[in-house]
């Protein structure tokens, strides 16, 4: 095993990947930009190594700083988190070349989902239900274009093979709006992605956001820990996600994961990875897959009882799985609540001091924060401070859970969007459970 790991990222995810390795014996070092010089996370680290200002591009995305940090530090593994360089094959690549494990997938596995076209392309092959569409990227014929829009059906889709996370989308209801859109995807995707690929897909309407946790080690194990319903979003960030997901048969999931595995074995996969799907009618579609741990991954963790990051560490280190597929039990229900330095109504940022921090606790809540009293909310990242998780051994309970956790949550000094999450804990059709993604943003609409 490591003796000591590097921690590419800050916030919440820094003190999580820390606690995993205390647990595990590891000393951990941790970067930081100029701006997150105070915080107690970084106090808390071993060692610390500041890498730069407090902009992202000079600090957290700054890569020979980070594997300098790395050199001087004598640190033998990097643990990227999620965001900044976490799917970034560049990275891995330099990382291992330059004597240090990338925790994470192998950088061909990165590359080969960063770009969308030939993730899908690798799945439809692997036998994982994708959405129909073109069969790789649009030609640039728009006669074919035409065709192909046709035998799909409108409304369809046009998504950028660069993009992903929602960026680089356009839908379109009319074969006369086709080509336009069509162009002007392709150049925006030339500006933002430097690829002008796009693809076309069936636009699904109304569905849930469901996806599929696996793990894979280096000796092709490969298990699947249940899936998440992350549909409760706004401008695709997710603020509510739950395990397992309400109302969806599990002999379902149990095939899709099963898929999932199979896939991941196909592709010789090794790390933690996330298939997402789109769920409508009963039926799953893929359409993306994200090669990092996820915000979203203690829901998982008490649901199963497995730490996944610890596991991403073993893996790492070239260990095998310490689970079989038939030892992995789904067990209660839990939802967490991600809690944002903004205005409940207006979403705009609230950066500064916290002058009161109180988090909830009791049975079955879990608070994965780096915030503290007089902790300050720098301006220059994510707005997420923090995640209230509550498990119970069932939805109803972990819903009660939740309620009251919220209930006796204090922050001051910033604005949160704990308010917000008053309000749809009590929300008669999320307490229902299985409103689709875009359930959120037209409660809103309604709410002034
Ligand atoms: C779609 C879709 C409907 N039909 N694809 C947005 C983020 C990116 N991961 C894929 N996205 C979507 N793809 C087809 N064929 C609707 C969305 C979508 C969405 C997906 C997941 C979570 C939130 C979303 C919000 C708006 C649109």
């Amino acid at each position: 095993m490591f003796e000591k790991i590097l921690i590419a990222n800050r916030g919440e995810i820094a003190l999580r990947v820390q606690r995993a390795c205390r647990e595990m014996g590891i000393r951990t070092v941790v970067v930081h930009s100029e701006a997150d010089t105070e915080a107690k996370y970084v106090r808390l680290a071993d060692e610390s190594v500041c890498i730069g200002p407090a902009a992202s591009r000079d600090s957290y995305l700054n890569i020979p700083a980070i594997i300098s940090a790395a050199e001087v530090t004598d640190a033998e593994a990097i643990h990227p988190g999620y965001g900044f360089l976490s799917e970034n094959a560049d990275f891995a690549e330099r990382v291992e070349r330059s004597g240090f494990v990338f925790i994470g997938p192998r950088p061909e596995s990165i590359r080969l989902m960063g770009d969308k076209v030939s993730a899908k392309d690798a799945m439809r092959k692997a036998g994982v239900p994708v959405v129909p569409g073109s069969e790789g990227a649009l030609p640039d014929d728009p006669k074919e274009v035409l065709a192909i829009a046709r035998a799909v059906g409108y409304p369809v889709i046009i998504k950028a093979a660069g993009g992903g996370g929602g960026r680089g989308m356009r839908v379109v209801h009319t074969e006369a709006a086709l080509f336009n859109a069509v162009q002007m995807t392709r150049s925006e995707a030339l500006a933002a992605f430097s690829n002008a690929s796009v693809y076309l897909e069936r636009f699904l309407e109304n569905p849930r956001h469901i996806e599929i946790q696996i793990l894979a080690d280096e000796h092709r194990n490969v298990i699947y820990l249940g899936e998440r319903d992350c549909s409760m979003q706004r401008r695709h960030q997710k603020i509510i996600e739950e395990a397992p997901a309400p109302g969806i048969a599990r002999r379902l999931i149990e095939k899709l994961g099963l898929r999932c595995v199979e896939a991941c074995k196909k592709i010789a996969y090794r790390g933690a990875g996330t298939f997402e799907f789109l769920f409508e009618d009963g039926e799953f579609f893929f359409i993306e897959m994200n090669t990092r741990v996820q915000v979203e991954h203690p829901v998982t963790e008490m649901v199963t009882g497995v730490d996944i990051v610890q596991e991403q560490i073993r893996i790492a280190a070239g260990e095998r799985l310490r689970y079989k597929q038939r030892e992995i039990e789904i067990r209660g229900h839990a939802i967490e609540c991600r809690i944002n330095a903004e205005d409940p109504y207006k979403f705009t940022p609230s950066a500064g001091r916290i002058t009161n921090w109180h988090p909830p606790g009791g049975p079955g809540t879990r608070v994965d924060s780096h915030a503290y009293n007089n902790y300050f909310v720098p301006p220059y990242y994510d707005s997420m401070i923090g995640k209230v998780i509550c498990y119970g051994d069932t939805r109803e309970q972990a819903l009660r859970r939740m309620q009251i956790a919220l209930s006796e949550m204090i922050v001051e000094g910033i604005h949160t969007n704990i308010p917000l999450h008053r309000e749809l804990m009590i929300d008669a059709r999320f307490v229902a459970g299985g409103t689709s993604i875009h359930y959120l943003e037209k409660a809103l609409a309604q709410r002034r």
